[in-house]
């Protein structure tokens, strides 16, 4: 039987903070921003807030280069705004989980710039210096994962940016370091952490060469699960996790679904939840997201399949669709065009109705889409600006890269909220911002959204309040019909308490379901279209419904 807690049954609301409200009008989003939407997000039903970065940074990599991980960026405010978004929020019942960022640190954190002074440092050994260039891996953001560095003639590792050194595990020190960060945050009152890449942490100190076509198989093998990654694990679960009553949620990149007990079973103490990629990764080919192939909805619908047979009653995962990483859900999985709203109902409906807690990006709530910018220099995110530098190197078609860009950019999901039509999306009185708002937030906005009582907004509410009263969502079992419709998604859940179907189609065409007689009587709970259901097995485009049946009746 499966245990029952509440970081199974919260929802998570992502901010990203910089991107969220600007109150002092110098073109960034900032924590007082934050403090002054709770009511909103209370409204909505969110539990959890998970915040990406505010602590001190150079920004090469939007927050997730930290150079203290003590204080807070300036740009986003103050520890005192921080102590009181915080104490705001737990007054709302609201919690807040904070970005731990722990495989590596910024260039400009103080242990690096010791660590790079002098081989016999003794911040030295915080990070992977090698004489000689120990293998050939390529970073996340294009050319060598290990750079040289002429003041002391030796190589250090960074898997991410040239300014995000990789952090060295191994020394005891460093994991010491880590943990009374952790302790510092959490005494403070926080509730919890999302990991930033934590399969990470434990390197392969062999450094095995990888084949420089192929970057998905060594983020998969060699760039994740190294030998002593659950030591660490269950070492910081005892040191530190163990001691609150806290969320811990590791970024899951790649996990396998066979893996994922390793890291998600109770009985092993180390993380609650990871959120695996497995579902985001369908459309990149070998050479990773810039590379890009067509997804089937088979294999996503296996995905899910393979995650929830493996885990059982054991483990737990995250569920989401997009966040600061990612393309905007609706317009990845969904239509984001003729049937924008229909879709982005569909797609929630998904998310609440799998096992797993449910993680939203700011936004969705609203069905925010990509953004097409004309020039790829507006772009803002370091991994396009090498891409771009890297393609014009080689000569290659630029309009190529920006169809690319345009699909899969980060940038995508991180441009401003769109809180109404006023100037910049209503995100900030500045003349200029960090990066441009989409340009139809004249459409699609908070303030439209609330005045119509069939927009996304209120259906999220609805659905987020469903979830919370039909535990059987949560925690039942799952099992599928149609499992090979390339265009409909069936599937029910059900334990002791009750019975749902949930019936999704994935196309903008009608679609019947093959009839499931034990369903015949069951009511509809909710669906994405208003006016009356004529037939309970033929779909609309993109429409979705979940079915209850009373276990007994
Ligand atoms: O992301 C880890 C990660 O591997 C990917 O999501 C990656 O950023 C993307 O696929 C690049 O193509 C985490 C953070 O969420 C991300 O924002 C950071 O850039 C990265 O770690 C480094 O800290």
């Amino acid at each position: 039987m499966m245990k029952t807690t509440w970081w199974k049954e919260a929802i998570v609301y992502q901010i990203y903070p910089r991107s969220f409200l600007d109150t002092t009008g110098n073109g960034f989003g900032d924590l007082n921003g934050i403090t002054s939407k709770l009511d909103y997000l209370k409204s909505l039903g969110v539990d959890v807030l998970w915040l990406s970065p505010i602590f001190q940074s150079p920004d090469d990599d939007n927050g997730y280069d930290i150079s203290d991980y003590r204080n807070i960026m300036e740009k986003f405010g103050f520890m005192d705004d921080f102590d009181r978004m915080l104490k705001a929020a737990h007054d709302r019942g609201l919690k807040i989980i904070l970005d731990l960022v722990v495989n590596h640190t910024s260039d400009e954190h103080k242990w690096f710039k010791e660590s790079k002074n002098s081989s016999n440092n003794y911040y030295r050994d915080y990070y992977f210096w090698r004489k000689d260039k120990p293998s050939n891996w390529l970073s996340f953001f294009g050319g060598d994962a290990w750079e040289y560095d002429s003041k002391t003639k030796a190589y250090y590792l960074h898997l991410f940016s040239k300014k995000q050194p990789d952090l060295n595990w191994e020394n005891e020190q460093v994991r010491k370091e880590v943990y009374d960060m952790m302790h510092f945050w959490l005494k403070k009152g926080v509730d919890g952490f999302r990991m930033d890449v934590i399969p990470m942490i434990s390197k392969f100190l062999d450094f095995p060469d990888m084949d420089r076509n192929d970057f998905m198989n060594a983020i998969n093998n060699l760039y994740t699960n190294g030998p002593r990654l659950h030591e660490f694990l269950r070492e910081m679960n005892e040191q530190v996790l163990s001691k609150y009553d806290v969320m811990s949620m590791g970024e899951g990149i790649g996990i396998a679904a066979h893996q994922g007990l390793l890291y998600t079973d109770e009985l092993r103490r180390e993380l609650q939840m990871v959120y695996h990629f497995d579902h985001m990764a369908l459309d990149w080919g070998d050479n990773g997201k810039f590379d890009p192939k067509s997804w089937k909805l088979t294999e996503f619908k296996h995905v899910f399949r393979s995650w929830y047979r493996e885990l059982g009653d054991k483990g737990w995962i995250t569920l989401f669709l997009d966040n600061h990483d990612f393309p905007r859900m609706v317009s990845r999985f969904g239509n984001d065009k003729e049937y924008r709203v229909e879709s982005a109902k569909l797609l929630i409906t998904l998310l609440m109705t799998l096992r797993g807690t449910p993680c939203i990006y700011q936004g969705s709530e609203i069905g925010m889409t990509n953004v097409q910018f004309d020039s790829l220099d507006d772009y803002k995110d370091i991994e396009i600006k090498n891409k771009v530098k890297e393609w014009r190197a080689q000569g290659r078609n630029m309009e190529e890269l920006k169809f690319i860009v345009h699909k899969i950019a980060r940038d995508n999901a991180r441009t401003p909220l769109q809180w109404n039509k006023d100037m910049h999306s209503g995100f900030s009185k500045a003349e200029n911002i960090w990066i441009d708002s989409n340009p139809n937030f004249t459409q699609i906005n908070v303030e439209s959204a609330l005045e119509n009582p069939n927009s996304i907004w209120y259906y999220y509410k609805k659905i987020i309040s469903l979830r919370k009263m039909h535990k059987t969502l949560v925690y039942g079992n799952f099992e599928e019909f149609m499992s090979n419709s390339e265009d409909v998604y069936v599937y029910r859940r059900w334990d002791e308490k009750g019975n749902y179907l949930i019936t999704l189609n994935f196309t903008n065409h009608p679609q019947f379901i093959d009839t499931i007689p034990e369903f015949e009587k069951s009511t509809l709970l909710i669906g994405n279209y208003s006016g009356s259901m004529d037939n309970k097995w033929a779909l609309r485009p993109w429409e979705a419904r979940v079915f209850y049946l009373n276990r007994f009746g």
